[in-house]
């Protein structure tokens, strides 16, 4: 008998034994955490090594940034290494020191000064060191917030189970000014926002300062974000208010120790609406003056304000041009002001117009070209990555590599307008990475988008890459788990524009969910899958702008004129279907954007024997029966690619089935329905497209593709008056 219960005790806490180690996280997560969770190392080796090499810290001073480096150094040790990792006065045996030599003779005696005078103001130094017999880890930079930077750049490495034996690195920023743009109004909406709203409480600022925006700013710091324009592009005047600046000065106090600039979008009329002058033309005195004085009044509030970033004359912003200047007369007021301060102009090329008879995608090229050489030098010109819009697929943008004279920033957008809102899984590092790979051949080969951004193929004075944001109030911040890569990773293309999108993924998936390799293979594989299948299923083949008028919400390839009231603003502008064919014929014979680009680009894009498939309607109109390399005729591979695109969905489905009870539930659950989500989605955009385009290829979809369920008429009949975003 009691040998018996003994048997069962034992069963009982063998079984219990066996399902602590074999059962997945029980509690659920909300995401709130982001990648900076810092739960103790599953790896009882690994755990074994950091803990010896890691006892203690010193970080040497206690500015406020050092300070939030000693915090954030204390709390990822003691949480990744589930033990007292003290604060000591004198650096011992295994501690870590950081600090700047600056603020430390400990450290600048350590012999580091070749490797500090290569690292700039932001870049750390990152070694193992023996100092006075003792065995150590040094963080060690030119500035404090390259001490942070370097602090973080540890823990990543506890975090994702790398070596921490024999570490020298150094590493620095390749970019100056990597920025968050978000499009939040004054009212807490977010346009193009799809994670809740605005996280700038406006109303309670400046008395109350939310933990978020710490949090916000800590976040960003991680990944190295140093800039952040808080408002709109289409902009309120209303935030160059005295009473907004203060709440604006707030905020900057909030993220100054992480290192983070604060930047305003500038409203161009903001002379007249809050300045009461009857004009607001940059070359009248009195415009200027008020410029000035409100530059001077922000810079006493906040005297590390990084700027303004401008939407002019564009999609009915105001702008110089309602005064007939130029955009480079109405950037160099502004930076005139800004100048004595240090201050950026950040000067958006997203400028086109439905009254200029050209091509939209030539207009920006057109308008600012001209114009090279003409900006102050501290005025930057923000390109998006395409010629059009943030589609899901465009050649980069032929601005890259034809200002010489003009730092051009690059402009993407990590909030999914076009790649399915919140609910699609669709990693964008692919995209970016993309862009920045493509070769404008502007100064010859290896003219990359990348060496543009980072400024070594014109030698800019200033470089810059700036993100529309992603961030909301949602618990999970970007509204769904995986969005929160799409932040990730921009901050990391920022930091280094020639880094993979890949190795960004992977590191993100092990700070973010685990480092057990049975998940990370299958998920990283779905993650660099995600944008092209998107692509398929909604604009394959060079399509673009199809979606749904207003919202963007899902497909709608018929919208024409009579639904939007201008022609640029349509679907069938861009895709030109015909009973002759489909594609918009952007070649020498068509509308001749492709002589925008340099050759061989420009030949490359312009012939049908070597331009990629991916760009093929993008720049060419071409008949149903075209034969394309793959075989098949264009119609069926059109039906070939929104199927296939549907298809990595499902696949993604089947993955994601496979991986239950490697996370925890919460997240696991979330990311299983926002697949079906997408699923259902996919399938949508394949049926209604190929519904649509039918009407005019007037062929059958092969009998081995599903056929749509519904008629056209019914797909356009949907309508989505709360669709979020707008
Ligand atoms: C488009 C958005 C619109 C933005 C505009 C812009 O639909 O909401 O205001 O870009 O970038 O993608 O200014």
């Amino acid at each position: 008998m009691v040998m018996s219960s003994l048997r069962s005790w034992g069963h009982l806490c063998l079984l219990l034994a066996v399902v602590a180690v074999a059962a997945p996280p029980v509690h659920g997560e909300d995401g709130y955490r982001l990648w900076l969770r810092y739960d103790r190392i599953s790896d009882a080796e690994k755990l074994q090594v950091y803990r010896k090499a890691f006892s203690s810290l010193h970080v040497a001073g206690s500015t406020a940034t050092l300070n939030v480096a000693r915090r954030e150094l204390r709390r990822g040790l003691e949480g990744l290494l589930d033990t007292d990792v003290p604060s000591v006065q004198a650096p011992q045996s295994h501690t870590i020191l950081v600090g700047t030599p600056a603020q430390s003779d400990r450290i600048a005696e350590l012999g580091l000064d070749g490797a500090l005078n290569r690292i700039g103001p932001e870049g750390f130094v990152l070694r193992s060191m023996t100092v006075d017999g003792h065995p150590q880890t040094v963080i060690a930079a030119n500035q404090e917030i390259g001490a942070l930077y370097g602090v973080f750049r540890l823990l990543k490495r506890l975090q994702t189970h790398a070596s921490v034996q024999d570490l020298d690195v150094a590493d620095a920023p390749n970019v100056e000014h990597r920025v968050l743009n978000h499009w939040d109004n004054l009212d807490r909406t977010v346009e193009r926002g799809y994670a809740g709203f605005s996280i700038w409480d406006w109303w309670k600022l400046p008395e109350y300062k939310k933990q978020r925006y710490t949090d916000y700013a800590r976040a960003n710091a991680s990944l190295g974000i140093n800039g952040t324009v808080l408002t709109n592009v289409n902009a309120d005047a209303t935030v160059l208010r005295p009473r907004y600046i203060e709440k604006v000065a707030a905020l900057a106090e909030v993220f100054r120790p992480y290192g983070i600039q604060v930047y305003l979008t500038a409203r161009f009329s903001a002379p007249q609406e809050i300045g009461g002058l009857e004009t607001s033309d940059p070359l009248n005195p009195k415009v200027r003056q008020w410029w000035q004085d409100k530059v001077d009044e922000i810079y006493e509030k906040i005297p590390d304000f990084g700027g303004f970033l401008v939407k002019a004359n564009s999609e009915g912003q105001p702008g110089p041009q309602d005064f007939g200047r130029s955009h480079a007369e109405g950037a160099n007021m502004l930076a005139e002001a800004l100048a004595p301060h240090d201050g950026m102009v950040m000067w958006r090329a997203f400028v086109y117009s439905n009254e200029v008879p050209e091509d939209r995608a030539k207009q920006a090229y057109n308008e600012f070209t001209p114009l090279d050489g003409e900006f102050r030098d501290n005025v930057m010109v923000q390109v998006k990555n395409g010629p059009i819009d943030f589609q899901p697929r465009e050649p980069f943008h032929p601005l890259f590599g034809a200002m010489p004279e003009t730092p051009l920033m690059m402009e993407f957008q990590i909030t999914k307008e076009y790649l399915g809102f919140e609910t699609h899984l669709v990693y964008l590092g692919p995209l970016f990475e993309e862009v920045l790979g493509a070769d404008t051949y502007a100064k010859g080969e290896g003219s990359t988008v990348a060496t543009v951004v980072d400024g070594s193929l014109h030698d800019y004075e200033f470089t810059g890459m700036a993100g529309v944001s992603n961030i909301g109030t949602s618990r999970d911040w970007s509204g769904s788990h995986f969005n929160q890569a799409n932040w990730y990773v921009f901050g990391k293309l920022a930091w280094d524009p020639h880094a993979g999108a890949e190795p960004i993924a992977r590191e993100w998936i092990r700070r973010t969910f685990t480092n057990d390799t049975t998940f990370i293979q299958p998920v990283t594989e779905m993650m660099m899958a995600s944008r092209q299948a998107a692509v398929n299923y909604m604009t394959p083949l060079g399509l673009h702008h199809m979606m749904g008028a207003d919202h963007h919400y899902g497909p709608a390839p018929w919208i024409d004129v009579e639904d939007v009231g201008r022609e640029d603003w349509t679907s069938v502008y861009y895709h030109r279907a015909d009973s002759a064919g489909i594609g918009f014929d952007r070649s020498t014979s068509g509308s001749n954007a492709v002589s925008q680009y340099y050759p061989p680009v420009k030949e490359k894009f312009d012939n049908l024997d070597s331009i990629p498939d991916k760009y093929l309607l993008w720049f060419h109109h071409l008949p149903w029966d075209y034969q394309m390399d793959s075989g098949r005729t264009l119609w069926n591979e059109l039906v070939y690619r929104y199927n296939a695109g549907v298809d990595t969905v499902q696949w993604m489905q089947e993955e994601w089935a496979r991986l239950e009870g490697m996370i925890d539930d919460q997240r696991y659950s979330q990311t299983e329905t926002m697949l079906e989500i997408q699923e259902q989605e996919a399938k949508w955009w394949r049926n209604a497209c190929l519904q649509y385009f039918q009407t005019f290829s007037q062929r059958p979809i092969p009998d081995r593709y599903p056929k749509p369920p519904h008629s056209l008429e019914h797909y356009k009949s949907l309508e989505f008056p709360y669709a979020p975003g707008i």
